[in-house]
């Protein structure tokens, strides 16, 4: 079962969220969304109770940005890549912007414009692939529950029991 785990008016959506029909994409394949600002102290506190209440204990950031990140090119590359992991993915952005495209249940590209203070969690199993917006860098924040796995499975990866656990989540909540 699924739910857009959000606290927020739907006025604080950004501006894809806010697209009807991203918004129904998001409940229906999963994807969480929350709107913060990386510049107030509410904000900690709401980060800390997010983290709290899914279990996220691990945290570290990433700066994905031409002069900063070592093989940038390579990364950024894979990133693009369609894939999906065995684990939930969350970031946090806190500067810059980027785009995550998430497949919605028709096998379709839904196209999610991050921005500072967006949150985003991808749920374990969900095809996806990530790139710079225009502002060619991202400062994010990466959750985890447990010891982090980055490790990325590219599509096709039908044979894949948590694959095939959201596949069947995804048909059997439709
Ligand atoms: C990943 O697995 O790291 C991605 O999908 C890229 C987005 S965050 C750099
Ligand atoms: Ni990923």
């Amino acid at each position: 079962h699924f739910e857009l785990f959000s606290k927020t008016e739907p006025g604080d959506l950004n501006p894809l969220f806010r697209n009807t029909r991203c918004l129904e994409a998001g409940l229906e394949i999963g994807v969480l969304y929350w709107h913060l600002d990386p510049k107030k102290s509410e904000s900690e506190e709401e980060l800390a109770k997010i983290r709290k209440d899914r279990g996220y204990n691990y945290m570290d950031y990433l700066d994905i940005c031409p002069g900063k990140l070592a093989n940038f090119e390579e990364k950024l590359k894979n990133f693009f890549t369609e894939h999906m992991h065995a684990d939930e993915e969350i970031r946090y952005c806190l500067e810059g912007g980027g785009y995550f495209d998430v497949r919605d249940k028709d096998d379709k590209w839904v196209r999610i414009w991050i921005k500072e203070g967006d949150m985003i969690v991808l749920p374990a199993g969900i095809y996806h692939r990530f790139t710079l917006d225009a502002a060619n860098h991202v400062k994010l924040m990466r959750l985890f529950l447990g010891e982090p796995v980055w490790t990325a499975h590219n599509r096709p990866q039908e044979d894949h029991p948590v694959r095939q656990e959201y596949v069947k989540r995804l048909t059997d909540d439709n």
